[in-house]
């Protein structure tokens, strides 16, 4: 496995890549142009500046999270056409930086969603948590919530310009049906996989955050059946997943090891984290440590190594540790527990390597 970083950018994201060089085993940044909207086209020169940032701490830039894709291209609208071109006019710009992954999402409106970003997790750290109960009413209320806890920092996913028109997007996904968002992701991939040969990019689709609709919209990526039902849907190797752990994870019913092991081939980029559930349908992040959730963080890792991954893996999100709190910490991408996350994993990982190595 490659193990990454995300990092949100110089003057984007706390954390300084000097601080990230010290982690041990860290090849690569996940990064993105933050400041980008959806359907805009990604300039050579924009990429270089990044490339020239990384390249002094000597991280592979291999990975982007996320280029976002335009509204009107999960909704249908006839506009989508150009900003298909547009995305694929960013492949082709990202190709000769050596991006080999692209990783996006199809989730309608918002991206994951939480109903407390520092949840007290009761040994002094806090953590995301999701509050089933407020997620049946107003989703305007959890939207201002979310962006007055980012203090100005931009979040993928969260665009104030997106959020600002929140009433309007929800009335233009009204006749969105969850079959009609199969076509359109559908009709999305079908036109870029000719790029993606071209460009040797891999399309990893972010699973849906929570696993379940929300707010009466549909959401498509929250089990093993549709993970299955999405790689037959565009059967190329270039379509493929971003398994993320802890999304799956929060509805108990997923058996996340034994997605992994259903389709290992077919995942180009892996978010490990642990969630923990309550019997109210609340959930909390944890911390990495298999014990501290109940994702199954040892099986996972297990799953990994017996299906010789060799793709791309990194620590999802963090409890905010000693210190980080609201305003110096981005929710869930802290320093301290992301760190001790990659050791975790470091430590699985070299075990099983060892066990195997002895048989
Ligand atoms: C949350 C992330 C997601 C992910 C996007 C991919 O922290 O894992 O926001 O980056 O869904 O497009």
């Amino acid at each position: 496995m490659k193990m990454t970083w995300r990092w949100y950018g110089e003057g984007n994201d706390q954390i300084k890549l000097s601080d990230v060089k010290q982690i041990p085993g860290v090849e690569g940044i996940v990064w993105a142009l933050h400041d980008k909207l959806p359907g805009e086209v990604w300039q050579p020169d924009e990429i270089a500046a990044v490339k020239k940032q990384l390249d002094q701490y000597g991280f592979n830039m291999d990975v982007v999270e996320s280029v976002n894709v335009h509204d009107d291209i999960k909704i249908g609208l006839p506009s989508r056409d150009g900003y298909i071109e547009a995305y694929k006019q960013t492949l082709r710009n990202l190709a000769p930086f050596g991006v080999k992954v692209v990783t996006y999402n199809f989730m309608p409106i918002f991206d994951w969603t939480r109903t407390d970003l520092f949840h007290p997790v009761g040994d002094g750290s806090t953590a995301l948590y999701y509050e089933k109960e407020k997620i049946q009413q107003d989703y305007k209320e959890m939207a201002n919530y979310i962006l007055e806890n980012l203090h100005g920092l931009t979040f993928p996913g969260w665009e104030p310009e997106r959020m600002a028109k929140l009433d309007e997007l929800f009335e233009k996904y009204r006749p969105v049906t969850k079959e009609k968002l199969w076509e359109n992701l559908k009709y999305f991939l079908d036109a870029l996989m000719p790029t993606c040969h071209e460009t040797g990019i891999k399309m990893a689709i972010h699973m849906d955050d929570p696993p379940w609709d929300i707010f009466g919209i549909p959401r498509l990526l929250v089990d093993k059946d549709s993970i299955h039902h999405f790689l037959k849907m565009v059967d190329d190797p270039y379509n493929c997943l971003c398994l993320c752990s802890g999304s799956l994870g929060a509805n108990p019913k997923n058996d996340v090891p034994d997605i992994i092991r259903s389709c290992c081939d077919r995942i180009a980029f892996a978010h490990i984290r642990n969630v923990k559930h309550f019997p109210n349908g609340d959930f909390s992040e944890a911390s990495h440590r298999d014990c501290d959730g109940d994702t199954g963080i040892l099986e996972i890792m297990r799953a990994y190594h017996d299906c010789g991954f060799d793709g791309y893996i990194r620590p999802d999100h963090g409890r905010h540790l000693w210190g980080e709190g609201p305003g110096t910490v981005r929710p869930g991408y802290g320093l301290y527990d992301r760190a001790l996350g990659i050791m975790y994993m470091w430590g699985c990982w070299d075990m099983l390597e060892r066990e195997a190595e002895k048989r």
